[in-house]
């Protein structure tokens, strides 16, 4: 394990504040083929673009979530541009109705925006595209994008930002000019999941680096945030009523560094971020095992009850609480509920692998307890595939990360009800290295390169599994040999757009050729945003 960033951080150019880049990539124009994950629909118009100016407006429906969105777009283009983007709410057309008052939707083809502005329009009943789908229309008088939830209208200015030339990343004005190409895209997911894990315990990340890491996902349309909160080397959230968790059992990481907690309103934080770039957040709380850290805090919870030393190496599968005692039920109960009340999102995530010190009828035992009461406190349980066996609990999520696609015991729990979500180790999994020398990582699954991670269809990748069970996929990043943010971004960068693609685009639009085409052009994107990738030899 290294603690030196790869070598492609130091490689990295830095943007020149002020100027487009040299090269004048930063001020190439950029293709509506070029976008990433690809849209569901194209439609080209060589005569249609639009270039922003210094008078530009963003215009967005008088409602909330779409002047949210309007707002972050403007933030989006300011630096780079230089321009002053105001953001004004769209007056409605159509007289309300005299019984209710509520006023009418604004149609997108008539609406009343004026020449050079962009429009960002909600429309209730523009549902087509689904509560995450988008229209987006490129014309010589400005831009509109329409959809049915601000959802939509926010990933339709992911798509519009990729529009923009490369330099539009960069954090200082830039000479432009900032031509969008025109046409119309329309565009939906495929997945109605679409994630990445981030492991904050073997090494812990700040509450700004996880930050940048939600930009990341929002950034290619993923809408979920996994943070595996707890783990032997370290328990990363405060609990109220178990104090020592964060204080104590929070202090080390892998090499023995400081570690580190969140406290309640830093977790809450992270969730209101997250919820401004649609990403919900799943915590997860891992049990039975990978439970050494709240021993280190509670010896009381464990089998032995006596005292344990904190954990700083990187082997799996040797704690575990106390399966027979009525405190870990307490404890769980506790926790769990605690931070129920803290995320807003459906999903709990309770661990469940790995557990190799607790014997399959103790371990079985355990989830009849604990999988009912996350359903109690009104919450989805989700659990690595190793909770399979366990009785079913309504609209139960099975987290699937095998490398070999065939599961007869997670098959049958897809039969009793489960959905699945997919995080396929030897496809998704962040922490396997590019390659033999990639400087971190490790190759269990085997070597993830970004076609590898690119080149899979969830829909059919288990055997024995229905496509109508999958709700969509993940890519989990462990961090044991990963210290740093720069490299958490050497990880994620180009392999998280690739598992991107996969979750949002149709298979039909999905083709590698094309895709590593497509994937070149993020390149100087990253570098303008001063993003870490691994340079992936097979992508020109
Ligand atoms: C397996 S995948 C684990 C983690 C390790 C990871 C390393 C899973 C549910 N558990 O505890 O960090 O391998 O790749």
């Amino acid at each position: 394990m290294s603690s030196t960033p790869p070598a492609a951080a130091d490689a990295r150019p830095e943007p020149t504040p002020g100027t487009t880049r040299p090269d004048g990539v930063g001020a190439a124009p950029a293709r509506l083929d070029d976008v990433v994950p690809a849209p569901v629909h194209v439609d080209d118009d060589p005569a249609g673009s639009f270039t922003l100016t210094a008078g530009t407006t963003v215009r967005a429906t008088d409602e909330p979530g779409a002047l949210a969105v309007a707002d972050q777009l403007a933030a989006l283009l300011r630096p780079a541009t230089g321009f002053p983007l105001p953001v004004t709410g769209l007056p409605r057309t159509g007289t309300p109705p005299p019984d209710t008052g509520a006023s009418l939707p604004v149609d997108p083809t008539t609406g009343p925006a004026s020449t050079g502005d962009i429009v960002l329009t909600l429309d209730p009943d523009a549902t087509d595209h689904g509560p995450e789908g988008y229209r987006l229309v490129v014309t010589a008088d400005g831009v509109r994008i329409s959809a049915a939830a601000s959802a939509g209208l926010f990933y339709g200015v992911q798509t519009l930002r990729q529009l923009l030339p490369a330099g539009i990343e960069q954090p200082s004005p830039g000479t432009g000019p900032w031509v969008l190409p025109g046409g119309t895209v329309v565009d939906r997911p495929r997945f109605a999941y679409r994630g990445a894990m981030l492991d904050v315990c073997r090494h812990f990340f700040t509450v700004d680096e996880v930050l940048r890491v939600v930009d990341h996902l929002a950034r290619y349309k993923l809408n979920h945030l996994h943070l595996h909160l707890t783990d032997d080397q370290g328990w990363r959230i405060a609990v109220d009523s178990w104090p020592r968790l964060g204080p104590v059992g929070g202090a080390t990481q892998v090499g023995g560094g400081p570690g580190g907690h969140y406290s309640r309103a830093d977790y809450q934080r992270i969730v209101a971020y997250a919820a401004a770039r649609y990403v919900t957040v799943v915590p997860e709380i891992d049990l039975p095992g990978h439970t050494h850290a709240a021993l280190v805090a509670y010896p009381e919870l464990g089998r032995t009850g006596t005292a344990v030393e904190a954990y700083t190496g990187t082997e799996v599968g040797f704690s575990a609480v106390d399966t027979a005692s009525e405190l870990t039920y307490a404890f769980i109960g506790d926790v769990l509920r605690e931070i129920a009340e803290l995320t807003p999102g459906p999903y709990l995530h309770i661990g469940g692998d790995e557990a190799f010190t607790v014997q399959p009828a103790e371990y079985a035992t355990f989830l009849d307890r604990v999988q009912p009461m996350v359903t109690a406190l009104g919450r989805t349980v989700v659990g690595w595939h190793q909770v399979a066996p366990a009785a079913h609990e309504p609209d139960r999520v099975l987290q699937w990360w095998g490398t070999d696609p065939v599961d007869p015991v997670v098959a049958d729990a897809v039969r009793r009800g489960a959905r699945l979500i997919l995080s396929p180790g030897n496809r998704t999994y962040l922490d396997m290295k590019y390659a033999a020398d990639t400087p971190i990582g490790h190759d269990w699954a085997g070597l993830v390169e970004v076609h590898q991670a690119y080149d899979w269809d969830p829909a059919t990748h288990l055997a024995d599994v229905p496509a109508e069970a999958v709700l969509g996929v993940e890519a989990p990043l462990w961090t044991e040999s990963v210290t740093t943010l720069a490299e958490v971004e050497f990880m994620l960068f180009p392999r998280l757009p690739a598992l991107a693609e996969v979750g949002w685009s149709p298979r039909s639009r999905q083709d590698w050729a094309g895709f590593r085409q497509r994937l070149a052009g993020h390149g100087p994107r990253w570098t303008a945003a001063g993003i870490t990738f691994h340079p992936s030899p097979e992508v020109p």
